[in-house]
């Protein structure tokens, strides 16, 4: 039994020397494994008598508890000097000053359309919001488009199925918002909409402002003075001029385009016009008795004239060096 006490000997130094844990590992196989010295002997037992077994089992086991005890021990040990060796690598100095919230910003079109909607609100109008897929009833229908018309092809407009699309423009959240309340109606429609068509000056995706004013006397004449009074006030310019062309419309009548004076020419700003008496009557309003008109502004133009932005892609390509100047 001599042997046994070698083996246990041998094994503690063995294992007390080793310094990689995948070498520790293999060197247990030495002992431990199938071939291993300690199972050899383990399969010896059956050679014994019956009288001697139990003793000898009993020793054969106390010896391979006090290897895998050894074995654990350099485990725990080795896994200690990594750990230390991990932290030490990765030392804190936390004297150093910290990184900070970055602080963010608001977006300029985002900026922009705050600030359309507080002039808007301060002339008596009130913010309305709708989803952006809507059926091509709210879209087209209601607003007076005809079945044919241009703005429905699928190269103008994106179809999610043949009856819903992507908004393109906010007139449906009017639409929606007459069925659901009843004149005196003023309310401005803000937000994104959506055509197929890109470059410079399109996006597939940009932002309107449409504004709607409905009562028993409201004439084109107040559309003048809504437009000019936010438009003054939005570019702080208090001698802007507008102009309104003739113009067509299916939602409108009489429709006309809206220019506006800028460095010494004419600039075109949006549309607008008299609400169709069809699409009042879409929405059960009585076009004998009222009337309104609604005008439409594109938010991104309207940012970039203010800001002096001469690519509207800037606006989308979130470049952090472009976007900073803003806040
Ligand atoms: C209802 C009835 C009528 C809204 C209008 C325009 C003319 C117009 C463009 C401006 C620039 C779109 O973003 S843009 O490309 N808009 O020319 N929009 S009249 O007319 C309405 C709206 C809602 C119920």
């Amino acid at each position: 039994m001599h042997e046994l006490q070698d083996i246990l000997e041998q094994a503690q130094q063995q294992f007390a020397a080793m310094n990689d844990e995948a070498e520790l590992e293999q060197a247990k196989a030495k002992y431990l494994g199938k071939e291993g010295s300690l199972t050899q002997l383990l399969k010896g037992l059956g050679k014994l008598s019956a009288a001697e077994r139990p003793a000898a089992g009993a020793r054969i086991n106390q010896v391979k508890q006090g290897i895998e005890a050894a074995l654990q021990q350099r485990r725990d040990a080795l896994a200690q000097q990594k750990l230390a060796q991990k932290l030490a690598a990765e030392s804190l100095d936390v004297t150093l000053p910290g990184r900070g919230l970055g602080m963010g910003g608001l977006h300029p079109v985002t900026r922009t359309l705050q600030r359309i909607e507080q002039l808007f609100h301060s002339l008596g109008f009130a913010t309305a919001d709708g989803p952006e897929i809507e059926h091509d009833f709210y879209n087209f229908t209601a607003l007076n488009i005809p079945e044919n018309h241009p703005a429905r092809a699928m190269h103008d407009t994106f179809y999610l199925d043949p009856q819903h699309v992507l908004r393109t423009h906010t007139s449906p959240v009017q639409v929606h918002y007459m069925e659901e309340n009843t004149p005196p109606l003023k309310i401005i429609s803000p937000g994104r909409v959506y055509r197929v068509d890109s470059d410079a000056t399109h996006s597939p995706m940009f932002h309107q402002v449409e504004g709607l004013w409905v009562d028993q006397d409201i004439s084109f004449a107040n559309l003048k003075g809504v437009v000019q009074d936010f438009l003054q006030r939005f570019f702080e310019q208090y001698d802007l001029q507008v102009r309104f062309r003739p113009s067509f419309f299916p939602f409108t009548e009489p429709s006309a385009e809206m220019d506006m004076s800028w460095k010494g020419g004419w600039l075109e700003i949006g549309g607008c016009g008299m609400v169709h008496p069809n699409v009042l009557k879409h929405v059960n309003i009585d076009s004998e008795k009222y009337l309104g008109f609604a005008f439409g502004l594109g938010v991104e133009r309207l940012a970039m004239l203010r800001y002096g932005v001469n690519d509207l892609r800037l606006f989308y390509e979130s470049d952090l060096r472009f976007l900073k100047q803003f806040n």
